[in-house]
């Protein structure tokens, strides 16, 4: 136990709900996680690595039935149904607090309670955020270990306050039927029941520093973001910072661990990574927007990740991480589709079923992941737990357009960027449950994550516009165009150096552009080619706007549009502008 009353308190009445048999205090030791480690591999929960190709590292199948975030089991839990507003599933407050008490009720009789205080952000920082995580599962306290700053030092940083998330979880009885992961943004709260999958239990992750924090954030000034942070170091030395939003597994954590192309490693380029996942950022003293990453740790896909196409995350994964849901081979290693190695000969697939490669089944479940510390990928920047964070010079959003959306393009200023970013699509892929390849509009890749009102959510977007007295500069990007064969036309990868550089170059007021009625694009001859199999004629196929797919375009943004109850004037103006624009093209 530690001294601070309120947590005290807190956990007292959650124990009187859900009744354990014993309750465990994290305090984050070395000694702790050997015990629990053991723990867990005896009731096998966890299964060892092979210690001497993996050392530290563990592995974990989740229930079949539990392998995904489930965005409609996940609810924004407010007393007025217009706060959660459109996009999110709503629960009323009090209502949430029974219905799932009921469930909570008794529901670790026979188990032990972890209580996890964690920090999100670096100590000492003013973006740093504590919050304690209560759980009965072993793999939830090994997996926040790494993804958060666990035990001591989060209740140094809190003293004596209340300022804390409260987080609750339990795997209940992991049925689906029975399976809540809902948010208190009124109450600093979070209560999830009967998963164990990370999306939905690691709460500091999506649950605090996403939905909460977005809800805290606008009360307080600042914005908590679904976005990769990263470092572009030019040949000089100088360093200049991009941050990205993403929806889910769009080659987020690529991006982020990007490296080179040859000739610019030769030259002296280097890419640093801050962040993979989340952003929280607030104005500087500069008056520029700066930015943290919150968490301390990757949780990433694993399945396409090899040393070709991530070689930083990969190596990131070499040692003291936890695998979960991939394939097992016999020597007690990991496997998984995409990871550019010969498939083993025989493995048990993610269910736990002997699997060999003529089978037609998978081998990992295709959201397979790996929780990795982040201080260990070979690309970290010496920035990434320095308290004041990164100043941001340009945000950039994007998503997967097989079609439409060109290569990049910078939006004409932050307001019109809040709209860029506000009508954003991607297709579908496996991180959450549902179809997969389904055209979706995804604002800021915020839509599963925003913990308010997203219409106040744009609303607010705008106003730190207004308040941010340098404001970083507003671009889209879309690797993801395809040939009529399907195949992408961009290589992607470590070639989106080259867009990236574009981008620093206008941030810099070093490049030109040519004015569209959607934003300023390159010039073809300013994103440099060479070393790519990609010609000119090609590149300036894929910087294009095309004006019958952008009316089409258009009518679907005007439809999302109008899904917002609170859609601010700013953004429908926006949207009136780029219409007419594109009319008269
Ligand atoms: C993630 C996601 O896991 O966005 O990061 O789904
Ligand atoms: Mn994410």
């Amino acid at each position: 136990m530690y001294n601070n009353k309120y947590v005290n308190e807190w956990v007292e009445q959650m124990a009187q709900l859900t009744q354990p048999d014993e309750i465990v205090w994290i305090d984050g030791s070395e000694e702790e996680k050997d015990r629990l480690t053991k723990q867990a591999l005896s009731t096998g929960e966890l299964v060892e690595l092979n210690q001497e190709t993996y050392p530290g590292c563990y592995y974990h199948r989740t229930a079949e039935n539990d392998v995904a975030r489930v965005e409609h089991l996940t609810f924004i839990c407010t007393s007025k149904k217009e706060n959660a507003g459109p996009t999110n599933n709503w629960m009323e407050k009090s209502y949430a607090y029974a219905r799932l008490g009921n469930l909570f009720n008794g529901s670790m009789k026979g188990r032990t309670m972890y209580v996890i205080p964690y920090l999100m952000g670096p100590p000492g920082s003013e973006f740093s955020k504590v919050g304690i995580e209560i759980t009965d599962s072993i793999y939830v306290v090994l997996n926040m270990r790494i993804m958060t700053r666990i035990g001591k030092i989060a209740m140094d940083f809190l003293g004596d306050s209340n300022d804390f998330v409260k987080g609750l979880h339990s795997k209940g009885e992991l049925d689906p039927e029975k399976r809540f992961i809902c948010h208190f943004p009124e109450d600093n709260a979070i209560w999830s029941i009967g998963s164990g999958y990370g999306g939905n239990v690691l709460l500091g992750k999506k649950c605090f520093a996403l939905r909460i924090a977005s809800a805290l954030g606008r009360r307080e000034g600042w914005m908590a973001e679904h976005m990769l942070i990263l470092g572009i170091e030019d040949p000089n030395g100088k360093v200049e910072y991009i941050a990205a939003a993403f929806p889910s597994a769009c080659g987020k954590t690529n991006l982020a661990m990007l490296i080179p192309p040859e000739k610019y490693k030769k030259a002296g380029y280097k890419v640093w990574t801050v962040g993979d996942d989340i952003a929280w950022l607030r104005i500087g003293k500069d008056g520029r927007l700066w930015a943290i990453n919150p968490e301390a740790g990757f949780f990433g896909v694993a399945p396409g990740t090899s040393m070709k196409s991530n070689p930083n995350a990969l190596l990131t994964t070499k040692k003291n991480t936890i695998f979960t849901n991939v394939a097992l081979t016999e020597n007690k290693e990991v496997w998984w589709e995409g990871m550019g190695v010969p498939a083993p000969e025989k493995a048990l697939d993610w269910r736990g079923n002997p699997w060999t490669p003529d089978m037609d089944a998978k081998a990992a479940h295709p959201n397979s992941r790996f929780t990795a510390p982040a201080k260990q990928c070979p690309c970290i920047s010496d920035k990434f737990e320095d308290p004041n964070g990164v100043p941001i010079s340009a945000i950039v959003f994007g998503g997967r357009r097989a079609k439409l959306a060109p290569l990049v393009y910078q939006s004409f200023d932050w307001e019109h960027g809040v709209y860029v970013g506000a009508t954003m699509a991607s297709e579908t892929t496996a991180a959450a449950t549902g179809k997969v390849g389904v055209v979706r509009r995804d604002p800021m890749a915020m839509l599963p994550f925003c913990g308010y009102n997203m219409g106040e959510y744009f609303q607010h977007w705008i106003e730190m516009g207004r308040k941010i007295p340098n404001p970083p500069k507003i671009f889209n990007v879309n690797w993801f165009r395809l040939d009529d064969e399907g195949k992408f036309i961009w290589p992607g990868f470590g070639d989106n150096l080259r867009v990236l550089l574009w981008i620093l170059d206008r941030c810099n007021d070093k490049a030109d552009a040519v004015k569209t009625p959607i934003g300023y694009l390159p010039n073809p001859g300013d994103i440099d080619l060479e070393g790519t199999d990609v010609d000119l004629d090609t590149l300036k196929s894929i910087l294009d706007v095309n004006k019958e797919d952008w009316i089409e375009e258009l009518k679907s943004q005007e439809e999302h549009l109008g899904k917002f109850d609170k859609l601010p004037v700013e953004v429908r103006n926006q949207f009136e502008a780029q219409k007419e624009r594109i009319n008269n093209l």
